[in-house]
């Protein structure tokens, strides 16, 4: 299916997303948010993907949302249409992990749209940021939430309420991205990282998923439970059979998703 504001290329198991309004900085405007959910779910749907990486271009993974697609809409036309709330939903519908490999500007939407992926890869030239507050808005699809649960309130209520940017280093130093590379490697360490984790069982990615995630929607002991459960139940699946018996026979495990 060809899209006009990403590009999809699938390669072995994994499904590169990049994101393609160069003119804009990669702004988040509906048509892009709609064939991205479109793109993912299609992801979720294909058999041959394993893994998903969303990315942007060396200047921007998205600068936000299409200030110019925005600016003069109404509270009711907003409200009314729950502007980009489908699109959201589509992507957090995706059970497949999905890595967002994050070069230059990540910002409002763009930061949010990092953060709704399943963990970030930065490029030492990355840039975080919630600059709403500029623009007499706040954030819109999840920033206030979880750039407080991944930096914690202090940093969280900064960055908000100033609207400044957080460099490469001191996202990892806080928690928002699990790790830095040089620029000019981003797309290659973040599609190795994608082709590693696509060797797993996908019925164990699908559970770390489902666990990791459950962590920030209920109590430690309801999410250590649930996590308990999953563990459980992978008892019944031949690939962890197949991993236990590869480690002991001193072999790679060859899962089968069963
Ligand atoms: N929307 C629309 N166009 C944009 C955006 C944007 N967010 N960001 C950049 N552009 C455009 C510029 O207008 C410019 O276009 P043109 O060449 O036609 O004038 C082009 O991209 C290049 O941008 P600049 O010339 O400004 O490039 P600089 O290198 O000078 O600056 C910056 C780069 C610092 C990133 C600057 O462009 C900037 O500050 N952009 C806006 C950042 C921002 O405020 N983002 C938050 C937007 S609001 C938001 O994200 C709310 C999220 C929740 C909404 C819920 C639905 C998704």
């Amino acid at each position: 299916m060809a899209f006009e504001t990403i590009i999809v290329d699938i390669e072995d198991s994994v499904a590169l997303i990049t994101l393609n309004r160069p003119d804009a900085l990669n702004a988040l405007n509906s048509k892009l948010l709609g064939e991205l959910g479109e793109a993912v779910r299609d992801a979720s749907r294909n058999d041959k993907v394993r893994c998903i990486v969303i990315t942007g271009s060396d200047k921007a993974f998205a600068a936000g949302a299409d200030i110019g697609e925005m600016s003069e809409r109404s509270f009711v036309d907003m409200f009314s249409n729950d502007y980009m709330g489908e699109q959201v939903r589509n992507l957090l519908a995706c059970r497949k992990p999905i890595i967002a490999a994050v070069a230059g500007y990540a910002l409002g939407g763009g930061c949010e749209l990092a953060m709704m992926c399943d963990f970030i890869i930065a490029a030492d030239t990355a840039k975080f940021g919630q600059p709403e507050i500029n623009l007499g808005v706040v954030a819109g699809i999840g920033g206030s939430q979880r750039l407080t649960r991944f930096v914690g309130k202090s940093k969280s209520m900064d960055m908000h309420l100033t609207g400044r940017f957080m460099d490469a280093e001191e996202a990892e130093r806080s928690g928002l991205v699990s790790r830095v590379v040089p620029a000019k490697k981003l797309k290659e360490e973040a599609l190795a990282c994608a082709a590693k984790i696509a060797e797993k069982s996908q019925i164990a990615t699908m559970a770390v998923k489902e666990a990791v995630n459950r962590s920030y929607e209920t109590t430690l002991s309801e999410g250590i439970l649930f996590e308990r459960r999953l563990f459980h139940a992978l008892f019944a699946t031949e690939d962890q059979k197949e991993g236990m018996a590869a480690f002991l026979e001193k072999r790679e495990a060859q899962f089968r998703d069963k």
